[in-house]
Formats: C-alpha cells, sequence, structure tokens
C-alpha cells in the first residue's frame, strides 16, 4: 500500500508549524494527494483515537486533539506509512531520533506535532475517517 493518513497536530498548526512540515514530508519524497485544515469536536477526537479508550492518557490526548485545528493528509511514497513513521520520529520526541519531525517540532509525548497511521490497515481506515474518494487526487 502506497497511501498512508498523516495529521499535523494542534499544537503544531498553533505555532506555524504547518508549512515547515509540509515542507519536510515534499523534501522526503511524498506526494500530498489529499489535504484539509479542519477542528474535530471532542467525540471525533474519541472516535478517531477508540482504540486508546482504555488508556490513563486518553482524556488528555482526545481534549488535546480538539482544541484546535489539524491538517490532514493522505501522503502517497512506496512503503507510504512505515516511511512516514520514520520521518516523524518516535512517539516521545526526547525518544526521536536527529533528523526526525518530532524531534525538530515536538514539545512532549503528548503534544508531538504529528500523526502517522501505524499499519496498512489502519492507514486505509484512517484514511477513509476523514476523506471521501472524491477529495483524494490520483
Ligand atoms: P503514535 O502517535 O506514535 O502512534 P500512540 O499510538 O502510542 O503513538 O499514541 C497516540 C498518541 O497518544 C501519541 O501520539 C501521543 C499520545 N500519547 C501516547 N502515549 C502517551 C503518554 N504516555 N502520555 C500522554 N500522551 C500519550
Ligand atoms: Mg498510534
Amino acid at each position: 500500500m502506497n497511501q498512508t493518513f498523516a495529521m499535523i497536530k494542534p499544537d503544531a498548526v498553533e505555532r506555524g508549524l504547518t508549512g515547515k512540515i509540509i515542507n519536510r514530508i515534499e523534501e522526503a519524497g511524498f506526494t500530498i494527494v489529499a489535504m484539509k485544515k479542519v477542528q474535530l469536536s471532542l467525540q471525533d477526537a474519541q472516535n478517531f483515537y477508540a482504540v486508546h479508550k482504555e488508556r490513563p492518557f486518553f482524556g488528555e490526548l482526545t481534549q488535546f486533539m480538539s482544541r484546535s485545528p489539524i491538517v490532514a493528509l493522505v501522503l502517497q511514497k512506496d512503503n507510504a506509512y512505515s516511511a512516514w513513521r520514520d520521518l516523524m520520529g518516535a512517539t516521545n520526541p526526547t525518544e526521536a531520533a536527529d533528523g526526525t519531525i518530532r524531534k525538530e517540532f515536538g514539545q512532549s509525548i503528548g503534544e508531538n506535532a504529528t500523526h502517522g497511521s501505524d499499519s496498512e490497515e489502519n492507514a486505509i481506515a484512517e484514511i477513509s475517517f476523514f476523506f471521501s474518494q472524491f477529495e483524494i487526487n490520483r
């Protein structure tokens, strides 16, 4: 599967980092095949992150993700989901490798600048959570 789902999270959008992160995405050879800026409701964030609903950080995570707009993207590249996870770096910015987006732009384990699908199956589900077929360029 050559497409994955990505988000620029509220912390990064608020700090005016959207353009810098999009630049990093394109410089790394991804093609942006869909993109939009939207604000999630708390319910939207709870639905998107339902897999984490039993985790102790679920309330903090869903409040954060719904506090201001995010930028949702569909990225295309060979091995898209793993290539985008590699470019993002580890969940915790303090553990992310040099040169990764989370190392450069993340502020904490919760406010870590970007999201990326963690499997092909989840990429398909997350793309269709945000985008209809006619919004995705081919
Ligand atoms: P990832 O975003 O790298 O796939 P994840 O799926 O384990 O990480 O968690 C989803 C998000 O939840 C993560 O980007 C930030 C937040 N999160 C994860 N672990 C956390 C923790 N221990 N405390 C606070 N927020 C956390
Ligand atoms: Mg995850």
